[in-house]
């Protein structure tokens, strides 16, 4: 059934493709942004390895392409309440997309002002866009699918599966002679800044449902990889964005470049790391299910795994090796994190609802890097290190810098307007 959707974040990685599949399928599709990762590429002085094109001409190729129209609004939901307020009782979406956040982890670890600048966007976005849906009354009208991540749970080993976001307990009476059983939000353990914001968000998203019984899905998601989709395939003016610099470029999407250009895979630590992926086509089609899926009236948050495997950072950058004959550099690990750790991660909510998932092949890889090699004269080797350092920094290790990161500099702009 098509339905009017509003994009948060639609012109980032995820959004883009998500808002084309959307508008592919018949929903009305509405994108609100204000292009600030576009303009913290210019800050850290990268480009996305595929050139992408301003929103305006893909929206037009979109239009051209499908027939189909794509609304654009540009605002920062962080901090224009007041126009979101009226977009939303405008408009009145029946389903609201949120991806509009400072998702790098890096990033958000870089210097006290980006830490500052990550905590004031990704809060107030989120509980701008919770209590505008409660001000005009899209309570039970409309359905918010957040994009979440399975770094709310931390790294740690387990000898269980990751539940999809609540976990039983037994509360023990203080005698120890009672028990009770109940369910709660699992224990969150974030490793960064940046997902630290995430932990919040369950909260404000908990409050909610339960206070004005918003109905909310939090989709927890693992890392992205891939960059196309058939439909950002089919005029290079769709073309998606693909990050590989050391802040906002992801492990799997890295490597395959790495090896595309040259460069040495970089291991972070033992590589003994183990994370949840899923491909970015998949994205896509696990939104249009939660999108036509949504929590009945008065169901608590509902919170799916969006992941379909699991793999070790050194095996990844083994089958790279195997597959292109690049080197495996093991660098010092600039984050700070477990060494190694097993992850198991509950994740048939969103198969239940149909998703056949699409797991790491050669094919997939051999897709990705066919993009790497065709823009790869568009990469700078420079940019490729991460720089951005966990632990205090030191005379020894200084601040990589200690500039105002570019969101918060409009921001505080806009403040003395
Ligand atoms: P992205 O940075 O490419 O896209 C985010 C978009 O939101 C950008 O277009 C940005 O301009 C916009 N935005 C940010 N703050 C805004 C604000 N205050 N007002 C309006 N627009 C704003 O990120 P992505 O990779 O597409 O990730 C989207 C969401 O998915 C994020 O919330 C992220 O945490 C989550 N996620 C991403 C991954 C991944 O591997 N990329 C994995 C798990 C979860
Ligand atoms: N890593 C390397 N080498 C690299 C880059 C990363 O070994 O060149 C390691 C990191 O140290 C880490 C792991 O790979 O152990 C994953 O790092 P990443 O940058 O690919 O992913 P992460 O920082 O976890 O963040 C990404 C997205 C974020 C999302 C998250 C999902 O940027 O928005 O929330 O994936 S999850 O990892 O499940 O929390």
């Amino acid at each position: 059934m098509s339905k009017r959707v509003l994009i948060l974040g639609g012109d980032g990685f995820c959004g883009w493709p998500t808002s084309l599949h959307l508008s592919a399928q018949g929903h009305e599709v509405h994108i609100v942004d204000n292009l600030v990762r576009r303009r913290q590429d210019e800050e850290l002085g990268v480009q996305s390895l595929t050139p992408i094109r301003p929103l305006s001409e893909r929206l037009k190729a979109w239009q051209e392409h499908s027939g189909r129209e794509i609304a654009f609004t540009a605002l920062d939901i962080a901090h224009d309440y007041g126009q979101l307020r009226d977009l939303l009782a405008q408009w009145r979406p029946e389903a609201i997309v949120h991806f509009a956040e400072q998702r790098s982890a890096p990033y958000s670890m870089k210097s006290p002002r980006h830490k500052l600048y990550t905590v004031d966007n990704n809060l107030n976005a989120t509980h701008n866009v919770l209590c505008a849906m409660v001000e005009v009354g899209l309570e039970t009208d409309c359905h918010l699918v957040h994009l979440g991540t399975m770094g709310v749970y931390g790294y740690k080993t387990s000898r269980f599966k990751l539940p999809e976001g609540y976990q039983k307990i037994r509360l023990l009476s203080p005698d120890g002679n009672d028990s009770v059983e109940t369910e709660i939000l699992y224990p969150p353990d974030p490793g960064s800044i940046y997902h630290m914001t995430k932990t919040q968000d369950q909260l404000f998203f908990y409050y909610y449902n339960k206070n004005d019984g918003l109905r909310i899905t939090d989709l927890h998601q693992g890392i992205v990889w891939g960059t196309e989709t058939p439909e950002t395939c089919c005029d290079e003016r769709l073309i998606n964005r693909f990050d590989y610099d050391g802040d906002f470029g992801t492990v799997l999407n890295r490597f395959v470049m790495q090896a595309a250009v040259g460069h040495p895979l970089t291991v972070h630590g033992t590589g003994g790391q183990t994370r949840a992926f899923i491909h970015i086509r998949d994205t896509v089609r696990c939104i249009e299910l939660a999108i036509a899926h949504p929590p009945a009236p008065g169901e608590r948050v509902r919170v799916f795994n969006q992941t379909t495997e699991t793999h070790r950072i050194r095996d990844l950058a083994r089958l790279i090796h195997e597959l292109t004959g690049a080197p495996i550099d093991f660098v010092d690990n600039p984050r700070k994190e477990q060494d190694e750790n097993e992850l198991k991660v509950e994740n048939q909510g969103l198969q239940n609802l149909g998703l056949a998932p699409i797991t790491l092949s050669a094919g997939l890889l051999a897709e990705v890097s066919e993009v790497a090699a065709r823009y790869r004269h568009r990469c700078d080797l420079t940019k490729i290190p991460a720089r951005s350092r966990w632990r205090p920094q030191t005379a020894s290790c200084p601040p990589e810098r200690d500039s105002d990161p570019v969101g918060a500099s409009v921001h505080s702009e806009r403040q003395h307007d």
